[in-house]
């Protein structure tokens, strides 16, 4: 490539949360970022810029960015943003004294969407995918994880990866897709679980994983969805396929989730609020990530708080991410989860921004690219109108978004 064509980009003036492990709270760096060709090169006091960095360099777009914060661009780990319909009704209902769970068991809840999002073309679903995604942009987000789980019959899981796939094509974001086949028993199947279950596994898992149409399968293990002995079919089905394996996990009761994604050395096991020390044990031996869901907590007004103080001392790393949803956490604003995160579940400012940036990548497999700024890395990242994490987790309201930078382009 033609040395004018690179795009080489200089932010300097900046306050660098780097995420790195350099000793300091959250890698900080006071300081430049050197980027070439979408990828960070260098990160580091301005004293110290490598020469092929100096400043007069004619092809080299400098970019003063006056003493504001600079994150890694941030990362949602666990979204369902493909859906189609309104659940304000059921909203209201809970608040008249329903439940959650008698809602779905009277065939409302997730059966509701799928009844809407398996009418809806696939460019009706774009456009409101696209909608929310944009939300989620216009606070920083950088990579998005997007599950399925509303089409429940072949045509329509396949129409929401697709769906997923083409939101990457047409926005500057990343996208991991998981395939969510798992979610509920879809009206076809009403009397017969286990051939739904294999349908799951002999049909479906091979064709995602044969046409790479997602990058992770994710099941729902709850008393309300699927029992451990049918996540544990899906599950093996997954790795016979080489697709890595995610769990809603100890959400509503304690079913041993953490535990059953920890035994198929799953990314993440995701909500946790019913998880034993046991559960978290088996998770740290595991290598998964803990993906913590407080909208999802907040909205269902749960009482019962993920064991946060077991998975600091087992050293599980903690993700936050929005669970974007129709029915549980009807929220895109990931910045309001990192809040929560603190003020409900008492995560520190820094264990909430490393929740959406350097653990919400591993829960994606992405650790190596994404969620920290470091050379090597993705240079991907968020400009904020701050100049201290913490003033960016504890004022909600406006964005405090200056400038996104994707794949080492300004939007
Ligand atoms: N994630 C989910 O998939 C379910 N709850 C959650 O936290 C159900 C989402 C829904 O009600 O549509
Ligand atoms: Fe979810």
């Amino acid at each position: 490539m033609a040395a004018s064509s690179r795009t080489r980009l200089l932010l300097k003036n900046a306050h660098i949360a780097s995420l790195q492990d350099n000793g300091e709270p959250y890698g900080l760096i006071k300081g430049a970022i050197a980027i070439d060709n979408g990828t960070i090169q260098w990160a580091g006091s301005e004293d110290q810029l490598p020469p092929d960095w100096c400043q007069t360099a004619t092809d080299l777009h400098i970019c003063d960015l006056g003493g504001r914060l600079v994150t890694p661009g941030l990362i949602d780990c666990h979204t369902h943003l493909v859906f189609a319909g309104d659940r304000s009704g059921e909203f209201e209902q809970r608040l008249n004294g329903a439940s959650y769970a008698d809602i779905a068991r009277a065939g409302g809840g997730i059966l509701a969407t799928v009844k809407a999002t398996r009418a809806a073309s696939e460019a009706e679903l774009l456009d409101l995918a696209a909608a929310r995604l944009e939300a989620m942009m216009a606070e920083g987000v950088t990579s998005v994880e997007i599950k399925s789980g509303y089409g429940l019959d072949e045509a329509s899981e396949i129409k929401m990866l697709q769906v997923a796939k083409r939101l990457e094509e047409s926005l500057p974001v990343r996208i991991s897709r998981t395939f969510l086949g798992a979610h509920a028993l879809p009206p076809e199947y009403a009397h017969d679980r286990a051939g739904y279950v294999n349908w799951l596994c002999q049909r479906m898992i091979p064709r995602i994983a044969g046409e790479q149409l997602a990058d992770a399968v994710d099941a729902y293990c709850e008393h309300i969805g699927f029992t451990p002995e049918e996540t544990r079919k899906i599950f093996d089905a997954a790795v016979r396929h080489n697709l890595p394996v995610k769990l809603h996990a100890d959400q509503l009761s304690d079913m041993r989730g953490a535990a059953l994604a920890a035994e198929y050395c799953g990314l993440s096991a995701d909500h946790l609020e019913y998880t034993s020390v046991q559960g978290v044990k088996a998770m740290a031996r595991a290598g998964s990530v803990a993906v913590l869901l407080p909208y999802a907590f907040y909205s269902l007004g749960e009482t019962r708080k993920p064991p946060v103080a077991a998975l600091r001392q087992w050293q599980v790393p903690m993700a936050v991410a929005t669970d974007c949803n129709p029915g549980t956490a009807p929220n895109t604003s990931l910045l309001t989860c990192l809040n929560m995160a603190c003020v409900l579940f008492g995560l520190t400012p820094e264990e909430s921004l490393n929740g959406a940036c350097t653990h919400a990548a591993r829960a994606l497999g992405r650790e190596q690219t994404c969620g920290q700024i470091a050379p090597g890395f993705h240079a991907d990242l968020a400009v904020w109108n701050v100049t201290t994490p913490a003033q960016l987790l504890y004022w909600r309201g406006a964005s405090p978004l200056y400038m996104r930078i994707f794949n080492g382009r300004i939007d």
